[in-house]
């Protein structure tokens, strides 16, 4: 029988992007389907996971939201360690926050694992009226990344499930093409350490870890 805790493969993936953009709501809307209007509120959380199901392989996303750091631009060695996905997030109604990819985009080649996968995000994409960042100028920047690109909003739910998936799956695809697994073997972060704080139908596969992401190194 499968338990919320067997697994096959467990993949760390990070949200960065600049303060503000919504990084903390996707990561609110996908563990566990809740929105704020409170921006930079700490959680207290490190990270949260949740079971797929993908191509009959039982995947544990493991997705790692920043407490505001990014600010300093400080996010820690330890944020990026064993990261085989990031989702880069700007909003689409600030022009500045996609400018900024390219430094996040460098950030995460120097820090995270040699093959990670990447998928651009344009979010807020309910705020059609206000938008600065075109579609098509952001598919066409995300191809010449070999990144993946899609648009959602926090807000209304739009795409986010749909992102997630989908690096997920990109993920397992690379894993299955890759000549190096180790870099996947991303079982012995937090696990033993982690405590169940919920156990209802929402949330019953996300589990939490107690904060220590802003420590220094
Ligand atoms: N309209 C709209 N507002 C959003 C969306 N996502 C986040 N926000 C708002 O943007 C602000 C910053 O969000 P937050 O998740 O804290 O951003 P972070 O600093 O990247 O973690 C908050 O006021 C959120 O309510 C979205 O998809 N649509
Ligand atoms: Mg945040």
């Amino acid at each position: 029988m499968t338990t919320p805790d067997s697994y096959d493969l467990l993949f760390k993936i990070v949200l960065v992007g600049d303060s503000g953009v919504g990084k903390s709501n996707l990561f609110s809307r996908f563990h566990k389907n809740e929105f704020s209007l409170e921006s930079g509120t700490t959680l207290g959380v490190e990270f949260a996971t949740k079971t797929m199901i993908i191509e009959n392989a039982t995947l544990k996303a493991q997705i790692w939201d920043t407490c505001g750091q990014e600010q300093f631009r400080a996010l820690t060695k330890t944020y990026y360690k064993k990261a085989v996905g990031a989702l880069i997030v700007y909003d689409i109604t600030k022009k500045q926050t996609f400018d900024d990819i390219n430094k996040w985009y460098q950030d995460i080649k120097e820090n995270a694992e040699e093959e990670v996968v990447l998928m651009l995000v344009g979010n807020k994409a309910d705020l059609k009226h206000l938008r600065e960042v075109e579609t098509q100028q952001a598919a066409e920047f995300a191809k010449t990344k070999n990144m993946a690109f899609i648009e959602t909003s926090a807000l209304d739910s739009t795409n986010v499930e749909t992102a997630f998936q989908l690096i997920v799956q990109q993920i397992y695809t690379s894993f299955q093409k890759t000549k190096n697994p180790s870099q996947y073997q991303t079982k012995a972060i937090g696990e033993g350490e982690s405590i169940v704080l919920k156990e209802n139908n929402k949330t019953k596969e996300s589990r939490f870890k107690k904060l220590n992401c802003c420590k220094q190194q």
